[in-house]
């Protein structure tokens, strides 16, 4: 299949398991065309089957804001026409499915057909899509779309409950790379973090509100008084200064460290005895389940998907958001308790082993094949579709 994928190349997510998806396809035979504005971080192996068009802004006077949303639909016309592409899949909402819907209108033209998948990660839905000024649009967009997926069953659900959704979503889970997220001996690096054998906690994000770091502050500050610790936070953001801020009031420094934006996450987690995600709203959490890949429990909220990938009392513990004392409480259990952490660590790689992207690859090919069997195809479609 030659498949287009087009995605937010930064550190969120949704690029992160577009370019996976990107990665994993191509090594299974699949040719694969990254459509976007830069290199996705984790886009570092060269393949035969990957390629990368880059999406280019021309600097012109008259734009204050360069129109994006027309060079990228102008691209990926451009592109499904002369490299032949069976269908776009585009992740998180806003805007490239309404950007790969242009595209497909403007392929219809010229008689071709384009079938369009979005996949909703989360905020394109809960924080962002739900906002009155791009809403109506966001409703549109996915209802127009060929196939939609959806990151976690709660996700779908959410999806259903704020717009006006005409169609199936399909739940497909994020999943894990276990050739790279695994249990490691790194001792010399422990070493440097936790030279006394403290216990380290993990936190990584975008430092968004939504994520609500200064949380795993006031838990870390918790826990730090009950025994010795350190934590690592790994990721940058709008509210990292603010953070900082806290971390001095607090006066926690000395035993905290602010990591910046990292690629070989698996490192850090290979030292790791708990992930924090105190977060507000979480489709899904791929943060925690690589977590759980390394055999790290995780203390995180009850919201969204988190409950469908930490199981309470098992692969770590869930508390209502906001709630730093249950989560310090829990954390400190865990802590304190050799036999249980090493219970709830083996219990944690059981549970992310389900989001083997081994078992979850097939679910997407298969997903693209139903996609593609389904979907107007008939003159006479593509005749009524022309006159909407
Ligand atoms: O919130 C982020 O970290 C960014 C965002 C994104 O789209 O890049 O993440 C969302 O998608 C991830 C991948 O599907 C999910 O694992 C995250 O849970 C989800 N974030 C939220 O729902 C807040």
């Amino acid at each position: 299949m030659k498949i287009g994928i087009v995605c937010y190349p930064t550190y969120g997510g949704s690029g992160m398991v577009a370019t996976e998806l990107g990665v994993g396809l191509a090594k299974r035979g699949h040719q694969v065309h990254f459509i976007t504005y830069r290199r996705p971080p984790r886009l570092t192996t060269f393949h035969e089957n990957i390629f990368f068009h880059e999406v280019t802004d021309d600097d012109y006077p008259l734009f204050e804001y360069p129109p994006y949303d027309t060079t990228l639909a102008s691209k990926l016309v451009e592109v499904v026409h002369y490299e032949k592409l069976d269908l776009l899949h585009v992740h998180y909402a806003i805007p490239h499915a309404t950007v790969a819907y242009l595209a497909k209108k403007v392929l219809l033209q010229r008689s071709r057909y384009i079938p369009v998948i979005t996949t909703l990660h989360g905020t394109d839905i809960t924080v962002v899509g739900n906002n009155p000024s791009f809403a109506p649009v966001v409703e549109f967009s996915i209802n127009k779309s060929d196939g939609v997926t959806a990151v976690s069953k709660s996700l779908r659900q959410q999806t259903y409950e704020y717009f006006d959704i005409q169609r199936d979503i399909e739940v497909i889970y994020n999943f894990v790379d276990f050739t790279r997220f695994h249990r490691e001996n790194k001792d010399h690096f422990k070493k440097a973090i936790a030279p006394e054998g403290e216990r380290i906690l993990v936190h990584v994000s975008n430092f968004r509100k939504v994520k609500r770091v200064e949380d795993v502050l006031h838990v870390f500050r918790l826990v730090r008084a009950q025994m010795p610790a350190k934590l690592l936070l790994v990721g940058d953001g709008p509210e990292r200064r603010k953070l900082e801020d806290l971390c001095r009031k607090l006066r926690l420094c000395d035993d905290i460290r602010f990591l910046g934006k990292q690629d070989a996450i698996e490192e850090i987690l290979a030292v790791a005895d708990l992930f924090i995600m105190p977060s507000e709203n979480e489709s899904f959490g791929l943060a925690a389940l690589e977590a759980m890949a390394c055999e790290v429990p995780v203390i995180s909220t009850n919201t969204g998907g988190l409950p469908e990938v930490n199981i309470h009392g098992k692969t770590g513990f869930l508390s209502n958001i906001g709630d730093v004392e249950d989560m310090a409480r829990n954390a400190i259990r865990l802590l304190s308790d050799e036999q249980l952490l090493q219970t709830f660590r083996k219990n944690a790689l059981e549970q992310a082993r389900r989001f083997d992207i081994n078992l979850i690859l097939p679910q997407y090919e298969a997903y693209y094949q139903h996609v593609l069997d389904t979907c107007v195809r008939s003159e006479a479609e593509r005749a009524r579709l022309l006159s909407e």
